[in-house]
């Protein structure tokens, strides 16, 4: 019996040290990782240009990682774009409560294709824009008048109410507080600085750098500036936290999350518990720097009062 067990033990053993040995970690960790982040950061400044495809493929070939299928979509698609869709124009949209947060997806044509991929897309509607209703400044006579916070090419910019309108998916969220509408106005205005046509003096993203995925943008960031976190910012100078951080939304459930995995599955070859720790860690960092679409709509400071979804 005992010989047995120090049989089996052995056997354990000698499977341990060839699983081990099976792959290993490179001799010199530091040059090898300092080669993957040069590779690594090359291959993402392409995205959105016409380098795009062969940089990417160059990178699966190089480590094994299936970038070119995971941005089939995205590795021609142009940085910035503004087109519209075909879907008929949401006249039933209401455009009635001040500080009303408006969230879309589901189409392409938003500023930035970078924001498409980044939002986990976890519930339905795929909302990955958002939007801050100034009611002071909607004119029921002239729909396209500059009147919700966002996001645009510049950084913090204005859309109106038609450019909602013509949303493929959208809802509309109401505080459920009662709303202080001199401190509402004011925090408004805070951000009428921004949104300023005139004010050039920043730029649109979530990375410092185009898809710098290790210069994640913090909300606080005057100089870098995305559509939902116009409105994180329009609320939090009013004094409430919108980013809800939810669990509810699945982080890997987007195209930040295949760029990460890759990029570490590429680091660590040689140890998956590794490579798995560092994306957690990535992701929990990202989790609490970024505020997505999804994590405004389960935000428990409002309510969903209006909800088109017309596409997958
Ligand atoms: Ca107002
Ligand atoms: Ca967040």
């Amino acid at each position: 019996m005992k010989k047995c067990m120090i049989a089996v033990t052995l056997a354990a053993a000698v499977m341990l040290v060839a699983a081990s040995c099976a792959v290993e970690a490179p001799v010199d960790e530091l040059a090898y990782e300092a080669q993957v982040d040069a590779d690594f950061e090359a291959v993402v400044a392409t995205l959105g240009t016409a380098d795009a495809a062969r940089a990417f493929a160059g990178f699966d070939e190089k480590y094994g990682t299936s970038l070119s299928v995971d941005f089939a979509e995205q590795l021609s698609a142009p940085r910035f774009s503004s087109g519209g869709t075909n879907y008929a124009e949401l006249l039933d949209m209401p455009f009635a409560v001040d500080g009303a947060v408006y969230l879309s997806g589901g189409g392409e044509g938003l500023v930035s294709s970078v924001i498409g991929w980044v939002a986990p897309k976890s519930l339905p509607g795929g909302y990955y824009h958002g939007a801050v209703l100034d009611l002071d400044k909607f004119d029921p006579n002239n729909l396209e008048a500059a009147s919700l916070q966002t996001a645009i090419a510049k950084g913090a910019g204005y859309e109106s109410a038609y450019d909602w309108q013509r949303q493929v998916n959208a809802c509309v969220l109401d505080p459920v507080f009662t709303v202080n509408r001199a401190r509402l106005n004011s925090a408004q205005s805070a951000i009428d600085y921004y949104c300023d046509p005139d004010n050039t003096d920043m730029s649109y993203g979530f990375f410092e750098g185009y898809v710098n995925i290790f210069n994640l943008v913090e909300k606080e960031s005057n100089d870098w500036w995305y559509c939902t976190k116009t409105v994180w910012r329009m609320y939090d100078r009013y004094g409430i936290d919108v980013d809800s951080n939810s669990p509810r939304v699945d982080f890997s459930d987007s195209g930040l999350y295949s760029l990460v995995k890759a990029y570490y599955n590429a680091r660590y070859f040689y140890s998956s518990s590794k490579a798995k720790a560092a994306m957690a860690a990535y992701i929990a960092d990202a989790r609490d720097t970024i505020v997505m679409a999804e994590e405004i709509m389960l935000s428990p400071y409002l309510t969903k009062v209006y909800e088109a979804i017309r596409a997958e």
